[in-house]
């Protein structure tokens, strides 16, 4: 009975772990889903949360977010068409227009910048 509660408590841990792409320099808990793609070569539409890590409260960060798409080639890297980024509620941002060109010797990723912190949110071969 102890060890199913372990193997219990193991599991959600790790479940909570996998959600929780990031953690902010303010303790918040970045999770990401698509709504729309990720597509190469059509707009693609997602949802970035941020949570209280503790509370799993929404919250948003105290410095503005910035989401952006960019590639690494080789010598050269660059970036995307901008992303529109709304708001929804508290904690909660959607992102549209996110347009990752196909066909390219390279690597997508999907941005994130707060405050000091710039992260890699998500990776797409082109
Ligand atoms: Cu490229």
């Amino acid at each position: 009975m102890r060890v199913a509660a372990l193997i219990f408590l193991f599991l959600s841990t790790s479940i909570w772990a996998n959600d929780c792409l990031y953690q902010t320099q303010e303790r918040l808990c970045v999770g990401l889903t698509w709504v729309e793609g990720p597509f190469l070569d059509a707009y693609s539409k997602n949802v970035v949360t941020f949570q209280n890590i503790d509370t799993k409260e929404f919250k948003s960060p105290s410095s503005p977010v910035k989401f952006y798409a960019w590639m690494k080639m080789g010598t050269h890297e660059h970036g995307s068409r901008p992303i529109q980024t709304k708001m929804t509620q508290e904690g909660v941002y959607e992102n549209s227009q996110i347009f990752f060109m196909g066909g390219m010797m390279g690597t997508w990723e999907f941005k994130l910048k707060v405050g000091n912190e710039d992260v890699v949110l998500f990776n797409l071969r082109s």
